[in-house]
């Protein structure tokens, strides 16, 4: 009942952006409305945009909805609703998806002027006030998905090694350290192995720095085949670390000495100029509570493996 001329005019002016921008396509919205015939208009407005739809028509719905639907970018949350309000839904949004990974934009004809401040203080990312034009709309939507997939890309670039893409030290640190505080409650030793290639330096020595790049990608792309279901690290140089999720010590142990003697077979065929390389590694199994100390006896174990002539696992 609120479209206008003017209105129409606007979809047609975003119909035609709309086809330089078919990346909207993978996205979906939830769309919390009481109301059948907002829900109708809602969806019609992002389904014009390729926006994929969900429908909630309260909160717990809503709350059922993005169990149902972890692809799940926006919610699009009306306040006057029965049970629960769209504010209270916001604030319980939030108590388990935060404002970084989940947009939530407040939508309401309330004549409250507080209403906006109120949806934003309980952690909603933006506010649209009904009537809207269409524009509005469609350009706070997509600055807030732009701004999500922003953030996602920095946290990504933050958490990898730009060389391999393995995970890095900084988030080999942050979750292993979290496990830690895990097992120390369950009552579990934490179990995490140290890896260096031998005689490295003699690699880019011989063979030049890119060729030493090529190796260190391919031992990358050894250790995803062999350990994908466990934390692994490029720590820095030549240097890997694995946590073990739910292993033993013995299990880890046969593990790394398969993918040890798999790396003394195979590695001339991670490069192109066939280099054969090995693996020292230091196996710690240890009740201590922070990653420094367990990475330490790995270390340890890892220096005393070099000191006994290399290409081999110490524990
Ligand atoms: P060891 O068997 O005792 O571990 O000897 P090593 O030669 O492997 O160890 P060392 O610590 O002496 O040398 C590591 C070398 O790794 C030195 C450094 O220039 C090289 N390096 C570190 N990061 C990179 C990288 O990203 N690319 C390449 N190509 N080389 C790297
Ligand atoms: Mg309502
Ligand atoms: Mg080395
Ligand atoms: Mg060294
Ligand atoms: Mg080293």
């Amino acid at each position: 009942d609120y479209i206008t001329k003017e209105i129409r005019q606007s979809y047609n002016y975003l119909e035609t952006q709309l086809r330089r921008l078919p990346k909207n396509q993978a996205v979906r919205i939830l769309i919390v409305d009481d109301s059948p015939a907002t829900r109708k208009h809602l969806s019609n407005l992002l389904q014009r945009h390729k926006y994929k739809v969900a429908l909630a028509c309260d909160g717990l719905e809503a709350l059922e909805q993005l169990n149902i639907y972890p692809d799940i970018k926006v919610v699009i949350c009306d306040n006057e609703m029965p049970n629960m309000d769209g504010i209270t839904l916001t604030a319980k949004i939030r108590q388990t998806y935060s404002n970084e990974e989940l947009a939530v934009i407040g939508i309401s004809s309330s004549k409250d002027n507080q209403i906006s401040a109120k949806f934003l203080k309980s952690g909603a990312n933006d506010y649209i006030s009904k009537p809207f034009y269409p524009e509005e709309f469609y350009c706070r939507l997509s600055q807030n998905i732009e701004m999500l997939d922003a953030i996602a890309t920095i946290r990504l670039q933050a958490n990898s090694d730009y060389l391999t893409n393995l995970p890095n030290r900084r988030y080999f640190f942050e979750q292993t350290q979290l496990n830690i505080e895990k097992n120390v409650q369950a009552q579990h030793s934490t179990i995490l192995a140290m890896i260096d290639i031998d005689f490295f330096k003699a690699i880019n020595d011989n063979y030049g720095h890119d060729a030493g790049d090529e190796v260190l990608k391919g031992l990358a792309d050894h250790f995803r085949l062999h350990f994908s279901e466990h934390l692994i690290a490029r720590l820095g140089g030549e240097e890997f670390a694995v946590y073990f999720k739910q292993s033993t010590s013995a299990e880890a142990s046969q593990q790394l000495e398969a993918f040890r003697m798999s790396v003394e077979l195979n590695s001339p065929s991670f490069s192109s100029k066939k280099i054969p390389f090995t693996l020292s590694i230091g196996l710690a199994d240890s009740n201590e509570t922070n990653v420094d100390a367990i990475l330490k006896i790995a270390d340890q174990y890892l220096y005393q493996a070099k000191s006994d002539g290399r290409n081999r696992l110490i524990t």
